[in-house]
């Protein structure tokens, strides 16, 4: 399997699982801008939608769109999702409240919006964090354990820190609770990344 992914991108919510599950796997970091991979490729060879994450498989099958990407990996490790048919409908169901809502949420701070935009970006995705937290039902979203989509609002929360968007305390908690995890703290480094202040082992 190959991951194609970008630094700071979603697709860390799936190098992390790729990480910690300890299997061998490839990946590859693309320059978004020039949608060029770090060994030189045309990374619209890969995908035409050219943007990450991107996961091709064994067999050559490309498989985009975090949510699937993630979805497809909570299958193959149950222990990041679920075998019953409440639990993935569930995680499906967090997994698209990030994809469309809070992932585009941050759509002004990435792509140059106006202070005005920014700041009502901001309001509304502390509102969808907050909404996020109003469903724990643990330390994790699903009790005692993190799943994909646990992984995918840790990413979230990493642009909050980023962007200086507030969440709520819980969230604080859980970024911190899986910036501790080895597997995680690998991934960041492998990606080159700097983790926000409160993550920081000094702190
Ligand atoms: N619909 C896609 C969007 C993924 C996405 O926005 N990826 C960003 C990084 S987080 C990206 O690659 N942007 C570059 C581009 O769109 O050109 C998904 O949910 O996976």
């Amino acid at each position: 399997m190959k991951l194609y992914y970008c630094p700071w991108a979603c697709s860390l919510a799936a190098h992390i699982v790729l990480t910690e599950v300890g299997e061998p796997f490839d990946s590859e970091s693309v320059d978004l801008k020039k949608k060029v991979t770090a060994s030189g490729g045309d990374f619209n060879q890969v995908t035409p939608k050219g943007y990450v994450p991107a996961l091709v498989l064994n067999d050559g099958e490309v498989v985009t769109e975090n949510v699937a990407v993630l979805y497809y990996l909570s299958t193959l490790y149950p222990a990041y999702g679920f075998d019953h048919a409440l639990g993935r409908t569930r995680l499906l169901e967090v997994l698209s409240l990030v994809a469309t809502e809070i992932h585009k949420g941050f759509k002004p701070f990435w792509h140059g919006g106006s202070e005005e935009e920014k700041a009502a970006a901001s309001v509304r995705l502390t509102a969808l964090f907050r909404q996020i937290e109003a469903g724990m039902e643990g330390d994790y979203l699903f009790d005692a354990r993190p799943t994909v989509a646990d992984l995918y609002v840790f990413v979230m929360t990493l642009w909050a820190a980023r962007f200086g968007v507030d969440i709520p305390e819980r969230l604080v908690a859980l970024r911190r609770r899986i910036g501790e995890r080895e597997g995680v703290k690998a991934t960041l480094r492998a990606e080159g990344m700097v983790m926000p202040k409160d993550m920081r082992e000094e702190s």
